[in-house]
């Protein structure tokens, strides 16, 4: 039998499914049926178990291009209104844009969900407006050149360094410390190697008393690890996210909503030794 004391560190993970919010080139009606696919998915994932839906209207991945805030805005808005309009789920907005931050939370998102950690000019303030909860996630570098050879003379040391910099930016513009996720950015600037020792040692990251988020699902160090020509990606996906539940995480972002549910309901009914 497990000690009440240590059932009760045994947190349950949330799940936060992935909606990318894609651009449409081919014509104004299609906007509408990317949107209906979008509210699709979205019922789907909810239906599947996820706690959170992250709603992104721009490309995040290794080089690629910015994109404007009007576009932005357009993309994401109505479909925030539309989730808000249909469930009282939690939604997060993948998001650098001060304008996007203030929008999307008047249109009813309860995170935001910034991969720059609030370092454009004007989110912090806008985030802080908001009153929403805020992730913080290490990016070394940026999209366009993150991945050209990344270094650290101490992973740990700086991811952490840059973690307490942004919680004091955090709490100098007003947002409280319980409002505040953190993500070590798996694959934003670093090797293969810096990922696998950020989720293997996650635990060092519990002195910064914050709930962490990891998202691996389907990153390109999964598919190094399975030999680099695979694109079969899942199984290596909910093995990470259960590793970085075992290691502390909080929140993990994925895309494949029904198998890791799954997946972290059995872990989390080994763990605490109970049907839960
Ligand atoms: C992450 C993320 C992406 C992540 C957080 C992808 C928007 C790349 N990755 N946000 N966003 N953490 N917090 O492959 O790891 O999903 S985009």
């Amino acid at each position: 039998m497990l000690s009440l004391d240590s059932m009760q560190k045994i947190v349950p993970p949330m799940v936060m499914g992935i909606l990318n919010v894609t651009p449409d080139s081919f014509s104004d009606g299609g906007q509408f049926l990317n949107r209906d696919a979008a509210i699709w998915r979205v019922r789907q994932m909810i239906d599947e178990g996820a706690d959170i839906i992250d709603v992104g209207g721009e490309s995040t991945r290794p080089g690629a291009d910015p994109v404007p805030p009007a576009l932005e805005l357009d993309r994401v808005i109505p479909v925030i209104e539309t989730i808000r309009s249909l469930s009282d789920i939690v939604i997060s907005v993948d998001t650098s844009t001060p304008e996007v931050m203030t929008a999307a939370v008047a249109a009813g998102a309860n995170l935001i969900n910034d991969v720059r950690a609030l370092r454009r000019e004007g989110a912090l303030a806008a985030a802080a407006e908001t009153g929403a909860s805020v992730c913080l996630m290490h990016m070394k570098g940026d999209p366009k050149t993150m991945q050209l050879d990344p270094h650290y003379d101490d992973l740990f040391g700086e991811v952490t360094a840059f973690f307490r910099e942004r919680m004091a930016a955090c709490a100098e513009a007003g947002i409280p410390q319980e409002n505040i996720l953190l993500d070590p950015g798996f694959g934003f600037g670093k090797t293969p190697e810096h990922n696998l020792q950020l989720i293997n040692r996650l635990d060092e990251f519990a002195c910064l008393d914050a709930p962490l988020l990891i998202g691996l699902s389907r990153k390109s160090t999964l598919g190094k690890v399975l030999g680099s020509d695979t694109e079969d990606r899942l199984i290596a996906s909910v093995t990470g996210a259960v590793a970085a539940y075992q290691k502390g995480a909080s929140v993990l972002r994925v895309h494949d909503v029904k198998e890791t549910v799954q997946a972290l309901r059995t872990i989390r009914c080994l763990m605490t030794e109970s049907l839960i």
